[in-house]
């Protein structure tokens, strides 16, 4: 398949490697054009794949089978507005991020949209990027034209398993922005790894029930303690993680607080729903991305 990789960080390098050693036509797709990227990934079991590979080639765009979005969130509604009018029609668009909201921002879109979490863990080490933990890929469609195109899920799962598909994938998202609401904000503000917060269970516990109480309101059936479970065993299975908020706090980039607990506080409000633990969160994280994106400008 002829595959344009839209965001070559970590976990963009990551699939661009995958996808090009089941010898499908790659591309990366960079912010700042150029015409190669160079893929520099150690895999977990610590082989080596080095290669350049061609990026921002427009005729490639114009004939992609997939585009496969790995930007943060943030940056996912701008990037790929820019890129759907060049690309085909019926080309489909794997979103692949932490938070939820893209899937209304991009709801004139006339692709087929999929949406998607992951669970691998890839970091990056100065040029080098490291797979650091193998997971598990939800995936499923984010618009009605994404219904039919549960057929990417072997694709991809051969080129990196797991892959699981989902015909509500909204579901699955909302799990996953449990895990995040969790650990993220939490391990932010404690700059600690994922394990420690094992001695903050009382948190974990009440971001668990305010989340559980919007899911329910948005008609998905869980219960505080099913999320305070799950949470728990993603706590345990990432403990030596340093979770993407705390490294995008760590060096002072924009996070995604706005798509994880903002999107939470946004779907509480519109069910009349006060999420007092979650909005002291996201207040404590968004003043601490303003200070530090005030003093650069
Ligand atoms: O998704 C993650 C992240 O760091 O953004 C978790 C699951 C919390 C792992 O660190």
């Amino acid at each position: 398949m002829k595959i344009t990789v839209l965001g070559c960080g970590a976990l963009g390098q990551l699939w661009l490697a995958s996808l090009f050693k089941q010898r499908h036509e790659v591309q990366g797709w960079l912010r700042v054009p150029q015409p190669f990227c160079h893929v520099n990934l150690v895999e977990t079991d610590g082989s080596v794949f080095n290669q350049t590979l061609i990026a921002n080639d427009p005729d490639f765009l114009a004939s992609s089978e997939l585009l496969l979005v790995t930007l943060k969130a943030w940056q996912v509604s701008d990037a790929v507005k820019a890129l759907a009018g060049k690309l085909p029609t019926n080309c489909p668009i794997l979103l692949l991020h932490n938070g939820m909201g893209t899937l209304e921002e991009l709801g004139a879109l006339h692709q087929p949209l999929l949406s998607g979490a992951t669970t691998h863990a890839a970091r990056r080490d100065n040029n080098i990027i490291i797979h650091v933990a193998n997971g598990i890929t939800h995936i499923g469609p984010g618009n009605a034209a994404g219904n039919d195109f549960s057929f990417l899920a072997d694709m991809l799962h051969h080129a990196l398993p797991e892959i699981a598909w989902h015909d509500n994938i909204l579901a699955a998202n909302w799990k996953k922005l449990a895990v995040n609401c969790v650990i993220n904000p939490l391990t932010a503000l404690y700059n600690c790894p994922n394990g420690k917060l094992r001695h903050h269970q009382s948190e974990v516990n009440e971001i668990c029930h305010e989340v559980a109480r919007v899911m329910e309101r948005e008609g998905h059936h869980t219960t505080a303690e099913d999320l305070i479970y799950y949470v728990g065993k993603v706590i345990e299975s990432t403990a030596e993680n340093i979770s993407s908020m705390l490294q995008d706090v760590r060096v002072e980039r924009h996070t995604e607080i706005d798509y994880i607990t903002g999107y939470l506080l946004q779907r509480a409000r519109a069910h009349g729903l006060s999420v007092p633990v979650n909005s002291r969160l996201y207040e404590q994280i968004k003043r601490k991305e303003n200070e530090y994106e005030r003093s650069s400008t």
